[in-house]
């Protein structure tokens, strides 16, 4: 028997009321997120027949011009964002600078900014291991009507209204909360509509995977190391498993539904790590305290950072609470030493 499961499209009528700069706008723009996500999800799932169908930088059997496909991600969410008419910039990893849409008078009254990793992990496409698509949303800062400035995109997490993320895996998910917890729908291609498969998630309190390039442990802040260590220790109830794919939105759902710990700290060879506060971190760390988790740099939470520039760098530690709590206890004892 086929649950009464509701798709995103009511899920998202029934909802935009409860939300507070309600006028339909936000559920505009959660339905333009659904409509990208679709159209990229069809190309990543057929990238493995790129060579088949022609390679990169030539024309494929359909005589198009095939694209690098985080560059096709890019183009695909920002002509869905700036075709709902709510969106006054974007700022993408795929962008040196923010993209101030149409400074035409009209777009200058919309007050919404996107920030988005358009394809997170795509140098997994070609071992076909699932990537993702980030998205975070601020209200902009600076007066509507005026053009869109750099203050709209550098705004604390704390500020989001909206983030989520598209996991192009065994199935393609979309994943966001609004602020009144998290919720996941999962695309039915053969219909091509996403229903809510995952209602409410909660992070566990706590779990047994940890998610770390332990390639680059020697490197490692010795707090982070203390706390590897303390996952690897044999014990009666040999409490840890390692899980890391390269693909960090695929290690967060995991963890989020599992349980677990993502860890991309500094090091000697990345000073600030390697993932970006605005359009990786943020969002994810909002996510994470909506269903109950925790986000920080090892220092402060994530979303009170005060950003400085577009693609700045932050150590990145997320996950169930006991578990960021044990690695607190680890990094504060090197600190204090
Ligand atoms: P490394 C992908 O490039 C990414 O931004 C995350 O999705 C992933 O967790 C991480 O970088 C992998 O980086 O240095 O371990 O290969």
């Amino acid at each position: 028997m086929i649950k009464n499961t509701r798709t995103l499209g009511e899920f998202i009528i029934k909802h935009q009321l409860a939300f507070p700069y309600s006028t339909g706008e936000l559920s505009n723009l959660i339905n333009g997120i659904r409509l990208a996500a679709k159209v990229v999800g069809h190309e990543v799932n057929k990238a493995g027949l790129v060579d088949i169908l022609g390679s990169y930088g030539e024309t494929n059997i359909q005589g198009e011009n095939q694209q690098k496909l985080d560059v096709f991600a890019n183009e695909k969410f920002i002509q869905a964002l700036d075709n709902r008419e709510i969106v006054c910039g974007i700022a993408s990893e795929e962008e040196e600078d923010f993209i101030a849409l149409n400074s035409s008078d009209k777009k200058n009254n919309n007050k919404y900014v996107v920030l988005i990793d358009p394809l997170d992990g795509s140098s997994n496409i070609d071992v076909n291991v699932s990537v993702g698509t980030i998205f975070s949303i601020y209200r902009r800062i600076s007066p509507i009507g005026s053009p869109v400035q750099l203050e709209d995109f550098l705004q604390p997490g704390k500020n989001q209204v909206a983030a989520g993320y598209v996991v192009y895996g065994t199935s393609t998910m979309i994943v966001y909360t609004t602020g009144d917890g998290v919720n996941g729908f999962t695309l039915n291609p053969a219909i091509g509509s996403f229903y809510l498969s995952h209602p409410n998630i909660k992070f566990p309190k706590k779990g047994n995977i940890y998610s770390v390039n332990e390639g680059n442990y020697v490197h490692f802040p010795e707090g982070v190391k203390k706390y590897i260590k303390y996952c690897q220790k044999e014990e009666e109830d040999r409490p840890y498993t390692a899980r890391y794919i390269g693909s960090m939105v695929s290690d967060f759902h995991r963890n989020m539904l599992k349980g677990g710990i993502y860890l991309y700290p500094n090091s000697e060879i990345s000073r600030d790590g390697k993932l970006r506060l605005l359009y990786e971190c943020n969002p994810m760390a909002f996510l994470a305290e909506q269903a109950g988790g925790k986000a920080t740099d090892g220092k402060i939470r994530i979303m009170d950072i005060e950003p400085k520039e577009l693609h700045q760098r932050v150590p990145f530690y997320c996950g169930s609470i006991e578990m960021l709590e044990k690695l607190e206890e680890f990094i504060s004892i090197e600190n204090n030493n």
